[in-house]
């Protein structure tokens, strides 16, 4: 299986350009979930430690439905299979410009969410468009043991998110152990509460806000992903659904940029346009950086084959 890695403000991503499992010509959503479905372990030994890392995230490449797409992708991190990932989105386009498949300029990219685009300025610095965003609710609250009532907006942003600004703990390094068991513990309330989409949709990430000490940054951000680890970047996922909140409440209007920092103070630029249903396209421009590019062995007789999981 041939790899390329590279990591977009901290969060890597692991192109897979071979060696994928067959799932078929079908349109994206039903390839995602064949794999989520009958490929756990395969996709599990790619992203899980030793072969993998703690917050990487995948992106399979396949064959597109739509011809005028670059490619088509499927993300999935060790926990799950994702709808879109911006982060990865904008690692891919770096790697396929590593690689030589596209230049500067505007390119379409298949998803199971949707057809999003890229517009390469450099060899490193992406602008994602993604699929259209929407605020689910407005106000939401669970009860969080020993934090208390923990209130939040649900939306939708390529995966589900449940927003919280302001975070009940200060969004700073030295409290990401405690903001990582708030919000696996925020999550699970939700679940319990039924509390996610409009037709019963797991919110899968959760996302704390607080201030940046960073002139001109909007805020700071914690986000947590599926696989309980924390997003080194500010997440393109979870800044699409932040746009599409701020939009719906009046804090920002379309075509206004905004820079969003993530915990470990790597950022984006992010604005809107208005969506056709209601909703918000957003726009998120950031780096990514290629680091390797190897290949993966899957050795009989090795005990930890399937990757370590506990
Ligand atoms: O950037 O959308 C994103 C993302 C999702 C999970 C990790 N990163």
């Amino acid at each position: 299986m041939h790899v390329i890695d590279s990591h977009t403000g901290g969060e890597p991503t692991r192109v897979i350009l071979d060696g994928g499992p067959d799932l078929g010509s079908g349109p994206l959503a039903e390839r995602a979930h064949l794999l989520a479905t009958k490929y756990r372990d395969a996709y599990r030994a790619i992203m899980l430690e030793p072969r993998g890392q703690v917050a990487m995230v995948a992106a399979l490449l396949v064959e597109p439905v739509d011809p005028d797409c670059v490619t088509g992708v499927i993300y999935f991190d060790a926990a799950a299979v994702l709808g879109m990932c911006g982060h990865g989105t904008i690692g891919l386009a770096a790697t396929l410009v590593h690689m030589g498949r596209i230049g500067p300029g505007t390119h379409k990219i298949e998803t199971p969410a949707g057809v999003v685009t890229v517009e390469v300025h450099d060899a490193n610095t992406v602008t994602v468009t993604n699929v259209e965003s929407r605020q689910v609710l407005a106000q939401a609250s669970v009860e969080v043991e020993g934090i208390g009532t923990v209130s939040g907006q649900v939306a939708y942003g390529g995966n589900w998110f449940f927003l919280v600004d302001p975070s009940p703990i200060p969004v700073a390094t030295g409290n990401i152990r405690q903001l990582t068991d708030v919000t696996v513990a925020t999550r699970r309330a939700l679940h319990a509460a039924g509390i996610g989409g409009e037709t019963g949709e797991p919110v899968d990430h959760v996302i704390f806000y607080g201030p940046s000490e960073t002139p001109g940054v909007h805020s700071r951000n914690f986000v947590l992903c599926p696989d309980d680890a924390y997003d080194r970047s500010p997440c393109g996922t979870g800044s699409s659904a932040r746009l599409a909140c701020l939009a719906a409440s009046g804090q920002l209007a379309a075509g206004e940029e905004i820079v969003q920092e993530s915990v470990i103070g790597s950022s984006y630029r992010l604005s809107w346009r208005k969506g056709p249903n209601g909703g918000v396209i957003p726009s998120i421009t950031g780096q990514a950086y290629v680091m390797a590019e190897s290949r993966l062995l899957f050795a009989e007789g090795d005990p930890f084959r399937d990757g370590i999981s506990l």
